[in-house]
C-alpha cells in the first residue's frame, strides 16, 4: 500500500499547486450529487485519476466528481474512494480546503475499509494517514518533502464543537444536545470545511463534529465511502468515536450507492456517550 501513499504525496503537492495557480470558478458541469462543480473540483479529479492510472495496486477509482466505479486494472488489489478537493467553495475565501481517500479491499463497505489519509492545503499542506493497526501518522510538507511529525491521540474529552448543518433544519433533541455542550464551555470551531474542521478536533485533543440528519438532508449531506468511512478510521485510531444517529459504527455502514450520505458524529468518547444519552442510544 506504500505506492498509495507515495502517489497522495505528489498529488498533495500538485493540487496545492492548482489552488494557488488555477482560476477559479464554476465549469459548465454538475457532480452525481448534482453539485455545481468548480474548475478546480475537475482539475483535482483529473490530476488524482491521472496519478493512480500508474499504480499496480491500484485496481479502481470512485470519485465524489464521477458517477460510478472507474476501472483501472484488474490485477490490482484496492479500491480507492476519495474526494479530490473537499470544501472547495471554501477556495474563494482563502480557507483551508483538503483531499479524503478512502483504500478498500473487496466490497465497498465500511469494515473492508484498510487505510485511509486526507490532505489538508492550508498555511502548510499536511497529511494524515492512518490503518488499522497504529494512531494516525501526522506529516508536513518541509522544504518539497512529507516530514513525519508525530502521531495523533485524542483525549477523552475535549473542548471543541463543530456543529455542521443548517441549524433551522436541526430535530430539537439535536438542538438541545449542541446548546448543553455550548453551556458546559465548548468552543465553536466550524468553518464548513469536514477536513480542516476534523483535522482541528482531532490535533487539539477531541471534542465533536457533527452532522446530523436534518429535514432538508434526512440522510446527512456527508457521503459515505470517501468522506464519512474514511474519517472514522482515524478517529477510532486515534482513540475516538465515530457513529451515526442510531449509535452505529460508521466503520460498519454498507453503502448500497457510490454517493451515498450518512449522518456522522465524530468525537471524544465524553461527547460521543453523551451523544447517545440525548438520541436515547443505548451504550
Ligand atoms: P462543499 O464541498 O460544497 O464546500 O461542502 C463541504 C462539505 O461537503 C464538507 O466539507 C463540510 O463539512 C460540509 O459540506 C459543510 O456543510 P454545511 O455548509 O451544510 O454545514
Amino acid at each position: 500500500m506504500n505506492d498509495i501513499f507515495e502517489t497522495i504525496k505528489k498529488i498533495a503537492f500538485e493540487i496545492d499547486n492548482a489552488i494557488k495557480t488555477e482560476e477559479l470558478g464554476y465549469s459548465d458541469s454538475e457532480n452525481s450529487s448534482g453539485e455545481e462543480q468548480l474548475k478546480l473540483d475537475v482539475q483535482s479529479d483529473i490530476i488524482i485519476e491521472k496519478a493512480f492510472a500508474s499504480v499496480a495496486s491500484v485496481k479502481a477509482l470512485v470519485s465524489e466528481e464521477k458517477e460510478g466505479v472507474l476501472e483501472l486494472s484488474k490485477s490490482g488489489t484496492y479500491t480507492v474512494c476519495y474526494d479530490p478537493l473537499d470544501g472547495s467553495s471554501l477556495v474563494d475565501v482563502n480557507l483551508s480546503v483538503g483531499s479524503i481517500f478512502g483504500v478498500y479491499e473487496g466490497e465497498l463497505e465500511g469494515k473492508n475499509l484498510v487505510a485511509s489519509a486526507y490532505v489538508v492545503y492550508g498555511p502548510r499542506i499536511e497529511l494524515v494517514i492512518a490503518d488499522r493497526k497504529e494512531a494516525p501518522k501526522l506529516y508536513r510538507a518541509i522544504g518539497g518533502e512529507f516530514k513525519f511529525i508525530s502521531e495523533i491521540k485524542m483525549n477523552e474529552k475535549g473542548k471543541l464543537n463543530a456543529s455542521g448543518g443548517t441549524q433551522q433544519n436541526w430535530a430539537d433533541y439535536h438542538k438541545a444536545f449542541i446548546d448543553k455542550l455550548f453551556a458546559e464551555g465548548y468552543r465553536l470551531r466550524y468553518s464548513g470545511g469536514m477536513v480542516p474542521d476534523l483535522h482541528q478536533i482531532m490535533l487539539k485533543g477531541g471534542g465533536l463534529f457533527s452532522y446530523p440528519a436534518t429535514t432538508d438532508k434526512p440522510n446527512g449531506k456527508l457521503r459515505q465511502l470517501f468522506e464519512v468511512i474514511p474519517f472514522a478510521l482515524m478517529y477510532e485510531q486515534a482513540g475516538g468515536e465515530a457513529i451515526n444517529d442510531k449509535g452505529e459504527r460508521l466503520l460498519e455502514l454498507v453503502p448500497s450507492h457510490p454517493h451515498d450520505t450518512s449522518p456522522c458524529f465524530f468525537g471524544s468518547h465524553y461527547e460521543i456517550s453523551a451523544l447517545k444519552k440525548a438520541y436515547g442510544i443505548e451504550e
